[in-house]
Parts: structure tokens; sequence; C-alpha cells
């Protein structure tokens, strides 16, 4: 951490204090550091300085504000938004980091198609306009390796994924690879706060059950937050909040550009 992060959380730590009334508390794990943002002063200004449920509630009405695109249109979107850093042809996959032809995009053995990382009947919302096809959770994924994660919620632990080096799983739950953790953590996070029960959807929240089913919640949460920590916005997950943000939906993904306010709602 550079002395500015440092600085800048301590800080922010400080006034954090001082607003609630309390002591610092003890800190048993290094915290994602308080970082600032090009667009502190403009797209969050209202969620500034905020924490808890005031927090959640300013982010959810900032990034409730998007666009929607069709399930159809989210092949295309995915090319754009995953495409390989070192290859233009093509995408990365979640869970296995493989860089594959765009051209593979489909159903069968050897293609890659589109990964709910919000398992889409967790909350029954299918792929109509709306979390179905909201970019911020859906990634591009080999199939047998998108089939073996299922709907299952999140947890350390089971047994090697084929396909998809350094990932995990057992009955219930699915463990990614340690550089996709934070994305996935990050990317439920989100879910949580754009969809709050107030428009035709369901209330996505995350807790510490690993047997959601179809409730519209997903675990693990104490899991996630661990995951938040451990790995933190990549350069690919940033251009990808990015062009999301400029070309698609106009709302941005708040964890990936401030990976502290998991800490500061959870
Ligand atoms: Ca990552
Ligand atoms: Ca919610």
């Amino acid at each position: 951490m550079s002395v500015a992060r440092i600085r800048r959380w301590k800080v922010w730590a400080a006034v954090s204090a001082a607003v609630v009334g309390l002591a610092l508390p003890t800190l048993t794990a290094a915290p994602a550091a308080a970082t600032t943002n090009a667009y502190d002063t403009t797209y969050y200004k209202n969620a500034v300085g905020k924490t808890g449920t005031s927090l959640k509630s300013a982010l959810h009405t900032i990034i409730s504000s998007q666009s929607k695109i069709s399930y159809d249109a989210v092949w295309n979107a995915l090319k754009v938004t995953d495409q390989d850093p070192n290859n233009t042809n093509n995408v990365i996959l979640l869970y296995s980091g493989v860089s594959r032809s765009k051209s593979l995009s489909g159903g069968d053995v050897g293609d890659w198609n589109r990964e709910h990382v919000w398992a889409q009947s967790h909350g029954s919302f299918g792929t109509s306009a709306g979390p179905g096809t909201d970019l911020h959770h859906l990634r591009a994924c080999d199939v047998q390796v998108n089939s073996i994660r299922g709907n299952k919620d999140w947890d350390f632990g089971g047994s090697a994924v084929s396909g998809a080096s350094g990932s995990y799983t057992d009955s219930n739950s699915f463990e990614p690879r340690n550089a996709d953790k934070g994305d996935v953590a990050r990317m439920i996070l989100y879910m949580a706060v754009r969809y709050e029960g107030d428009d035709a959807w369901a209330d996505l929240e995350p807790n510490e059950s690993t047997t959601n089913g179809s409730v519209p919640w997903h675990g693990r949460l104490s899991v996630l937050k661990q995951w938040n920590e451990q790995d933190p916005p990549s350069a690919f997950e940033e251009r990808r909040n990015d062009i999301i943000f400029n070309s698609y939906q106009g709302n941005r993904n708040p964890f990936i550009d401030h990976p502290e306010w998991v800490e500061a709602i959870w």
C-alpha cells in the first residue's frame, strides 16, 4: 500500500469514527483501503461519506438509473466487456482464465456461453431485460464449467473443477480460482444493492446459507467479504466496469470503484 493510500485510509477511518461517535475499531485483518475515484464528486457525490444502510440506499438510487439490454444482445456485449487484453479475437473465461475465440459462442462442448454469477434461479428473474441481462454480473464462461457451477452458492472447498484450474466445488457450493474470487464477490454485492424489490424484481440479498435454492438470496456473505479483500479489483475488472458504464448501461459497480464500501455496508 502506498503512503498516499495509507494516509487516505487513516483519514477516512478517523472521519468515519468521528461521524458515528465511536472509537476506532480494532482491525484484525487488513481492510480494503479507502480509495478515491474520479467519479466521487460526480456520479458518487450523494454516497461519499456515508456508511451502512444510508450508503446502501444512496448507491441503490445512483445505480438504478440505467439502460437495459436484451438477453440476445448480451452475446455481443460480452465480446467487448470480456475481451482478452492480449488478443482482440478472444474473450477471457470466468473461473478458468482461459482465452477462447469470440466466435465459439454457443451451447456445445468447447463453446463459451453467458454465466449468471447471481444464479437466475435465486429470485427466478429469468432472462427478460432486468437482472437476468445485467452485464455487471454476466461473464463469458466455458459451457461445461458453467454447468458444473449451476446455481450453487459461494463457499470454500470441494474437489477440483475439470476445465477450471484452481476452482473447486462440492454438492452445494462453488469456489472460483483466486483471481476470480473478488470479481465474484463484487458482482454478487452489486446485485444486492441494485435490486431492492422496488421494481418488478425480487429484493436480492446475500446471506450465510449454501442451500438457498430458488429464494432470492446468495451465500455466503462472510466468504464473499473475504474474497473482496483477498482479490482487489484488477485492470480487467475496472475496464469492464467502464465499458458497461460508457457503452451499455450507464451505471457502475460501486464495489469495483470503492471495494472498501463492502465493509462499510456489511
Ligand atoms: Ca480478480
Ligand atoms: Ca437487495
